[in-house]
Formats: C-alpha cells, structure tokens, sequence
C-alpha cells in the first residue's frame, strides 16, 4: 500500500479552510493509503503558543481530525512531539537545505513581515516540515495551495540528499484539491483564511454556533454590483463565497449561478450561512461523541508507538548514509 502523510498545526480552532483544503481530504485516502496524519505541536510552537492552552488546542485538533471522519483503525493519528526522530532528522536535512531556498519561502515572509524578532524556528519551518514527510516514506502529501512550495522544497532536498549520500528517501508528491485549496478570509478576500487571522471575522471556526456562522457571513466582505457570478478576477469576495458553498452542498458553480440568478447578495448569504451549518451539524455531533468517549489518549499513544516504529527505521537509514552514530550502523561496520 502507498502511504500518505500530512499535518495541521494545533495553533488555534481549526477553520473551514483546513477542513476543506485538508482534513475532509484525509478521510478520502483511508482506504486507498497506508495513512500517517500528525498534529505538528513543533511547528506550531515557532510562534508563541501559551504552554497552558497548547494541551487543549492539541486534543482538540485531534477531535477534529476524529470527527471529520478520521478512523483510527485505517489512519496512524499522533503528536509530533511524540516522535523524537522528527526533531532529528529535521537538523540533518537542515544541513543540507541552503539559507537561500529558505528564504524564498512565501510563508516565511508573509509571517515575519514587519515583526522583528521572529523566531528562527519560523525560518527553518519548512525543513520540519521536510522531515515529518520524508521519515514515513510518503509517497502523497494532501495539502492546501499555501503548502504547496513546502513541498516542492521537501522533494529538493531529499533529492539533493539522495544524490550527496546515496539513496535514501522516497521523494513525496503533494496533492491539491482542484476546489478549496485556498479558501479566502471573509474580510479580505485577498488573504487566505488563517486561525491566526487576528479578527475572528475573517474565518468561520469547526467550533462556530449558528448565531456566529450566520453573523460571520452576513458581515463579509462582498464585491461591488448584487449578480452572484463566479468571477475570481472581479469579483473576488463573492467567488469566494460561491466556492464555499460549493464545496458545502456539492452544486456547481453554474448550479449556484442559476440558483441566484435575480437575487441579491443578502438571499445568498443567507443560503450560504444555511449550507455551512448543515455540513458543520455532523462534524459538531461526532466532535462530542469522541470528546466524551475519552479515547483520544488512548489514539494518540497507540499512533505515536507505531510513527516511532516506521520513523526510527527510515531515521537509522539517513543517519547511516550520512556516516553518523556508530550505533546507527546494527552490523557495527565502523567499530572493526
Ligand atoms: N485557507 C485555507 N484554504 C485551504 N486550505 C488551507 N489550509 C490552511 N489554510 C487553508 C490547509 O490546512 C492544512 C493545515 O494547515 P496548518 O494548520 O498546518 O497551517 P497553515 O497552512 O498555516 O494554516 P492556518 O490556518 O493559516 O494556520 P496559522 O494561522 O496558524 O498559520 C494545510 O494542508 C493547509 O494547506
């Protein structure tokens, strides 16, 4: 079986772009991929995260992996802090990534734009990133659009660390979704959706009631004119909305065109605001079954036991490549 593997940060209440962009996906590849999904609790850590809400902000992420439909007995689900060799492996691609691609990274300059003292585990994100793929063997990465160039960075450098030591790593391809790679923040259509937006307007939570889901989508942000037309370049706000409730009912866009055809603005919001509380109402009810089934310790260890099995085995392969650790080599080859 192919493995797939892929993570979401536990840096705040998950939102509808996570849930389309990735985790609804996830679900998709159970039964076709050997599946390993991470909550990466290092990544989230390269900006600050209070240490007394981190542990909730990471159960939780971990019922909404469970509650979009994650089956524990299909997918491998774990803390990345759990697996020491992610940390590991991560300095030794760090000395073969270069500053220069680093810095090209999209993401980074976006998060450290006009903030001075960024964390340089901010910079080096995208090498993490590098090792939590590379250390299952991963042969698809479903992601959103925004992770895309982390990816094409990943498979540079396996590929310039096969070449340097031998080969080592099976070189990963991201998947994007051809809709809903790139779900837009409600007040700025220009910006994706971000659980670090700091306006809670601009992004409709997992978590959201239907008073806030419907006082959210009655505020965004719309184009000028009232036609409900699916137009990027003219009408961004609105073919974002379009695309949201898209991917909520499962219409076409033209679907939703002639649906909206002689109506305003304020009847499709309100269709909309229905839509997505109806997709939500499932994903709500799961979210409690689990949270008081108490089983998600039991998941997460049971998933960090078996990532610690696969990654310390593709860990011990890199290392030995890389000459590193007498003990990394079992035939004790460098000790004669
Ligand atoms: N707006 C989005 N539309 C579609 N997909 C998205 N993803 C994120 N935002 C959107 C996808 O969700 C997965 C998990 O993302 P992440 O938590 O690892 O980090 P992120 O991409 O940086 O997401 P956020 O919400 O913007 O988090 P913060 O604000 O903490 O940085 C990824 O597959 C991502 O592509």
């Amino acid at each position: 079986m192919k493995r797939a593997f892929s993570g979401v940060q536990p840096s705040g209440v998950l939102h509808l772009g996570n849930y389309f962009g990735a985790i609804k996906r996830f679900t998709d590849f159970q039964d076709e991929y050997d599946c390993y999904y991470c909550i990466v609790d290092l990544h989230a850590i390269t900006v600050y995260q209070d240490p007394k809400e981190l542990p909730r902000l990471i159960n939780d992420t971990a019922l909404y992996y469970l509650a979009a439909g994650l089956d524990p007995e299909k997918s491998t689900l774990f803390v990345q802090s759990d697996v020491p060799c992610h940390a590991e492996l991560s300095w030794m691609l760090e000395c073969v990534a270069t500053f220069g691609e680093l810095s090209r990274m999209t993401q980074f300059k976006e998060k450290s734009k006009g903030n001075e003292s960024f964390s340089s585990g901010l910079f080096t994100y995208p090498v993490l990133m590098a090792a939590d793929i590379l250390l299952y063997d991963a042969d698809v990465v479903p992601v959103g659009e925004d992770q895309k160039q982390h990816v094409e960075l990943c498979r540079n450098v396996a590929q310039r660390f096969n070449s340097r030591y031998g080969e080592t790593f099976k070189i990963p391809e991201a998947i994007i979704p051809k809709f809903g790679a790139r779900i837009k923040s409600l007040q700025d259509p220009e910006k994706k959706m971000s659980k670090s937006d700091p306006n809670p307007l601009g992004y409709i939570s997992l978590s959201d009631s239907k008073d806030e889901i419907v006082n959210k989508v009655r505020r965004a942000v719309t184009d000028s004119g009232r036609e409900i037309v699916y137009s990027p370049e003219d009408k961004p706000a609105i073919a974002n909305l379009i695309t949201i409730y898209s991917l909520c009912t499962g219409l076409e866009f033209s679907e939703i065109e002639r649906e909206f055809e002689g109506r305003g603005y304020a009847d499709f919001k309100q269709a909309l605001a229905d839509a997505i509380i109806e997709a939500l109402a499932p994903i709500h009810e799961k979210y409690r079954r689990y949270a008081e089934s108490g089983m998600v310790a039991t998941i997460l260890k049971q998933g960090a036991a078996k990532a610690n099995e696969v990654s310390s085995q593709v860990l011990k392969r890199a290392k030995q490549r890389m000459g590193l650790s007498l003990l990394a080599d079992p035939v004790g080859r460098k000790l004669r």
